[in-house]
């Protein structure tokens, strides 16, 4: 018997490079479970437009990310790869949810405040409405999960609550979500202040590691990165922000757990340790960025994944929107 599959939903905002942070909170945790769910993973360039961007650029990093995902092994075969503007429907929901939100619950948003402090020159209403552009995403496919880091926690908070105000004003309409978060991972900090998080935005690139640093620059940063006091490598978020983040970032990239990563530096100087996880990130991020290069040069073969993904992702969305539309009296053909 056919079992139907749970279904998964998230997105990435093509701006900036990403890294090691949306690799480990986000897009690690999609490979994993791309087998065992029904998964629909878009490239969040409406999210983007929120925060200018120069036009030839977004193009470029739209192109890139989808490279990038598929670089990491995501699966385009196995999962719907899309980009968010190729489906009209994510506007469209977004209006109608607009109307579900209140002004007052977008306003106590954190990233919102975050973000308008950062930009104070351009507070655009996109910026404010962004999780209800977010809400819309996940509404349209229904999706049981969303893995993304802690950040977007208050944001998966805010699509359940719309998800539920609108269920119960009308009838069961749409599959409220939930956040899947990663044990390890979900919060990586900044290398040289470990209790703000690592940012593909962040003003000091020497505290985020990209995803396409070459292995000296990576090895040159895990160099940099701040430790604490002491001597000892051990697992101690409260005491020892800088190791514990560190400890992280080492025991996913070595597959390893937080006790055998403890093991292997038992005895050990803060020194070796540092260039044990560069070396260790290195590693794994070499053969990504290879494929990354070899994916990209083969604009004919990404194209085409972007179009059947619009194609399907937008067959799913098309439904729930008229649903939608019906249940609140819009006259349909
Ligand atoms: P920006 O800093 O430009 O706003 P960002 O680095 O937060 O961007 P997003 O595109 O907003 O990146 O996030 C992509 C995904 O990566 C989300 O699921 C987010 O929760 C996750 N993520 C971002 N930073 C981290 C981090 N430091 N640790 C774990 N997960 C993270
Ligand atoms: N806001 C998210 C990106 C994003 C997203 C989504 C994540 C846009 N739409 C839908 C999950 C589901 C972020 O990570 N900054």
């Amino acid at each position: 018997m056919e079992v139907t599959k749970k279904k998964l939903y998230s997105a990435v905002q093509p701006t900036n490079n990403l890294t090691i942070g949306n690799y480990l909170g986000a897009i690690k945790q999609w490979i994993a479970l791309q087998d065992e769910y029904d998964c629909t993973f878009a490239i969040a360039n409406m999210h983007a437009i929120t925060v200018r961007q120069d036009p030839a650029a977004l193009r470029r990093k739209t192109l890139e990310l989808l490279a990038l995902y598929i670089a990491c092994g995501v699966d385009p075969e196995k999962c719907t790869l899309y980009l968010q503007s190729h489906v009209p429907c994510h506007a469209e929901l977004a209006w109608v949810l607009n109307t579900f939100t209140y002004v007052g619950e977008m306003e106590r948003m954190t990233q919102f405040k975050d973000k308008s402090a950062k930009h104070a020159d351009n507070i655009n209403m996109g910026l404010m409405d962004y999780p209800v552009l977010m809400a819309a995403d996940i509404l349209l496919y229904q999706a049981d999960f969303v893995p993304v880091g802690i950040d977007q926690r208050q944001h998966l908070e805010i699509t359940r609550d719309i998800a539920i105000r609108f269920n119960n004003i009308y009838s069961p309409t749409f599959t409220v979500p939930e956040g899947l978060y990663m044990k390890v991972g979900a919060k990586i900090g900044d290398l040289l202040d470990p209790t703000k998080k690592m940012s593909k935005s962040a003003e000091n690139a020497n505290g985020s590691i990209f995803l396409t640093d070459d292995r000296d620059t990576v090895i040159r940063k895990f160099k940099r990165a701040v430790t604490d006091s002491g001597n000892e490598v051990r697992f101690d978020p409260e005491n020892k922000p800088g190791v514990s983040n560190l400890l992280s970032i080492y025991s996913i990239f070595s597959d390893k757990t937080i006790a055998e990563a403890e093991a292997d530096f038992a005895g050990k100087g803060y020194g070796d340790f540092k260039l044990a996880v560069g070396e260790a990130v290195a590693d794994k991020l070499a053969p990504i960025q290879a494929e990354q290069t070899r994916l990209l040069a083969d604009r004919e073969y990404l194209d085409k994944v972007f179009a059947s993904g619009a194609e399907k992702a937008y067959h799913t969305a098309r439904k729930t929107l008229s649903k939608v539309y019906k249940k609140i009296g819009f006259y349909q053909l």
